[in-house]
């Protein structure tokens, strides 16, 4: 056999030793026979750079490092499911389900709910595409280096037709052990809980990361099932598994939800006997036609419903309770607890909400109280255990001055706030927020330096944070600044000055305003003169604004304060303009639900959805009675006959390709 032949048959037998071992976990070769083999295939790929593939055996040990991951767009958007949190809101979905069927009786496959990191996997022409993260749902992130790392997920599948795999990547608990074992060995800090290690591996740069981190991942959805004439989702997962696919054997077909009940009890308890984290249940109508029938939410679908076990409750004790000022003024309490670990992190604060939150759970300071994390993130405090009381402990009593500023607090509902424009904790946040993230994205500006340089004066307002480069030599004299952090932080100030007007939008801080709104508004509107002369009929009109928000905006853009403020700004030279695509709204398809299907010759199915969604239009994957048009090619099926049932309009590909023509 030549050298050449010989590659390609050392790659087909790796990969098949790895679907042995790593997903039938019954290998039929000995690791030193397969360490021979995959030596036998790096020594000859090195002969002949030519025939480099990507997707190689020899590839799948990581040692690649990228500067950023490219985004992708999800063919289909992912997205997630809606919780329940007991048997009754379990029944309320089957319910739902029967009505919106018209069936006494409906078959669900009852999975395990992975605590890992969600995943899709894209093959064409037989070969994996991308992986990607979920990212927003919409667009994701191409983690493809990091994701051939995990040997169970084949890189080669035995069919030619495009298909994509939705699943979860996550730790194997056995893992998560040795790893901290080893890293406590070294000196190192150990991690908190499998999912975050999980996911910090598949967001590092670096693929030798992954690749030591000994991942693995379950695969539970196949997306486009229905091109592949499937039509029951138990019979999709074993599709799936004979391509090659590792998924979670603990599924069952259950007739009718008592038998998901019984699953649900009986994995309850089966949950600490995993070798990985499960966080719930996953209850899905097995028969994909229906899927489209029973439609979706604004955000998940009716077919489908994640069952969430209760979270762990710890018990410590209320050392104290302490009040924050926010950027709005709002004054909320918070607990002071004694560090306890809950649900894989350590936990000494907890919000209280508000005053009543306190009252009617009568906490007292000193009490030992009850702590949950609330959807497994957020601390909160349930209860505090009278029982436990020695005497000692202290009433609770509401403030009524602003801790800060000693401003006389106004209650509005149940909240109290610092109505003081010239507050310092609230002007401190509004920074902080200008800044953050999702706003200007200010490296270096983090809650810490804004703190510290809005008690030197040199920021009190956010026009301030652009005239810090007047002030480089006084930095210098501040401790812990050296001249290299001082130039970063300018630097990263400005950079800051180019970001899009959705980011200053929100940045501001307007109320009501949040990162979604000053999207939409940038979008249509383009610059902040349009926003600040749009009328409060005219922003009451779009879609998801309504009547406070338009009103908020109106108040905030008649505040001469915040109108010099704004002047301020752009004589500094911050941008006021919308960089990202503009949103048409006065097109045909403008605000009109769209479904494409079958082969569209003249455009590609990415390049007609990108053209339509800039025209204002939503694609989405799935014809109900929602959908407004159906844009069909060649051979169009299931879809098209669905449109014509339902009496939506469609559309042929040439009248498509017309309508475009008079849209430019
Ligand atoms: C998330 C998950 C699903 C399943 C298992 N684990 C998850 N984390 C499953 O379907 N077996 S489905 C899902 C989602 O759709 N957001």
């Amino acid at each position: 056999m030549d050298e050449i032949t010989r590659i390609h048959q050392l790659r087909t037998l790796l990969e098949k030793y790895n679907h042995e071992y790593y997903v039938l976990d019954n290998p039929s070769v000995t690791d030193a026979e397969y360490d021979r083999l995959i030596n036998e295939l790096a020594l000859l790929e090195s002969k002949y750079p030519e025939l480099e593939d990507s997707l190689s055996p020899t590839k799948r040990v990581g040692g690649r490092v990228l500067d950023e991951f490219k985004k992708i767009t999800h063919k289909r958007r992912m997205i997630s499911l809606a919780n329940a949190f007991n048997e009754s809101d379990v029944r309320d979905f089957d319910r739902r389900v029967k009505s919106g069927l018209n069936l006494d009786d409906v078959l669900y496959v009852a999975e395990l709910k992975i605590d890992g990191l969600a995943m899709s996997l894209d093959y064409v022409d037989g070969r994996l595409n991308y992986a990607a993260t979920r990212g927003d749902g919409i667009v994701g992130e191409d983690v493809t280096n990091n994701v051939i790392t995990i040997k169970s997920i084949p890189t080669k599948i035995a069919t030619m037709a495009p298909l994509e795999v939705r699943g979860e990547v996550y730790m194997p608990l056995a893992n998560l052990a040795q790893l901290n074992l080893d890293r406590a060995n070294k000196g190192e800090a150990i991690f908190a809980n499998a999912r975050n290690t999980a996911a910090g591996s598949i967001r590092n740069l670096d693929s030798s990361i992954a690749a030591s981190r000994k991942l693995d991942a379950y695969w539970y959805y196949f997306v486009n099932a229905d091109e592949f004439d499937i039509h029951s989702h138990f019979d999709a997962l074993e599709f799936i598994e004979k391509l090659g696919f590792r998924t979670n054997h603990e599924r069952r077909l259950c007739h009718g939800i008592e038998e998901v009940i019984r699953y649900i009890e009986e994995y309850t308890q089966k949950r600490s006997s995993l070798a990985y984290d499960i966080d719930g249940i996953v209850i899905k109508v097995d028969d994909i036609d229906t899927w489209d029938l029973l439609g979706y939410t604004a955000k998940t679908p009716r077919w489908a419903i994640a069952y969430k076990f209760p979270p762990e409750e710890v018990t410590t004790e209320l050392k104290d309770i302490i009040f924050t000022v926010g950027r709005t003024g709002k004054v909320t309490p918070n607990a002071v607890l004694a560090p306890v670990r809950v649900a894989g992190s350590l936990v000494q604060r907890a919000t209280l909400h508000n005053d009543d939150f306190i009252v009617d759970r009568q906490l007292m300071i000193g009490d030992t109280v009850v702590i949950r994390k609330a959807g497994d993130v957020i601390p909160e405090v349930v209860r505090a255990l009278f029982e436990k009381r020695n005497g000692d402990e202290i009433p609770f009593k509401m403030i009524e001055h602003c801790p800060e500023c000693g401003t006389k607090l106004t209650k509005v509902e149940a909240m109290h706030f610092c109505l003081n424009p010239h507050c310092p904790a609230r002007n401190i946040e509004g920074l902080i927020h200008f800044s953050s993230r999702k706003a200007m994205d200010i490296d270096g500006l983090g809650e810490k330096i804004v703190e510290l340089l809005f008690a030197e004066k040199f920021i009190t307002s956010i026009p301030d944070i652009f005239r810090l480069g007047n002030h480089r030599q006084e930095l210098m004299e501040i401790d812990g600044f050296s001249s290299k952090s001082i130039d970063n932080l300018l630097n990263a100030i400005e950079n800051s000055k180019k970001q899009s007007l959705e980011r200053l939008l929100f940045g501001l801080g307007v109320k009501e305003i949040g990162e979604k709104t000053a999207k939409i508004l940038s979008q249509r509107y383009g610059d902040m003169e349009n926003i600040k002369n749009a009328s409060f009929e005219e922003l009451q009109t779009i879609p998801d604004i309504g009547p406070v928000a338009a009103q908020a905006l109106i108040s905030y853009f008649s505040n001469q304060t915040n109108l010099a403020m704004i002047d301020d700004l752009v004589s500094l030279g911050i941008n006021m303009h919308y960089l990202g695509k503009r949103v048409r709204n006065d097109s045909f398809f403008s605000g009109k639900k769209i479904v494409l299907t079958g082969t569209l010759t003249a455009l590609g199915r990415k390049e007609a959805t990108d053209l339509l969604e800039n025209l204002g239009a939503k694609v989405s994957g799935a014809v109900s009675k929602a959908t407004d048009l159906v844009i069909y090619g060649e051979s169009a099926g299931s879809k098209l006959t669905k449109a014509q049932e339902l009496g939506i309009s469609t559309m042929d590909e040439i009248a498509f390709l017309a309508q475009l023509e008079q849209e430019k």
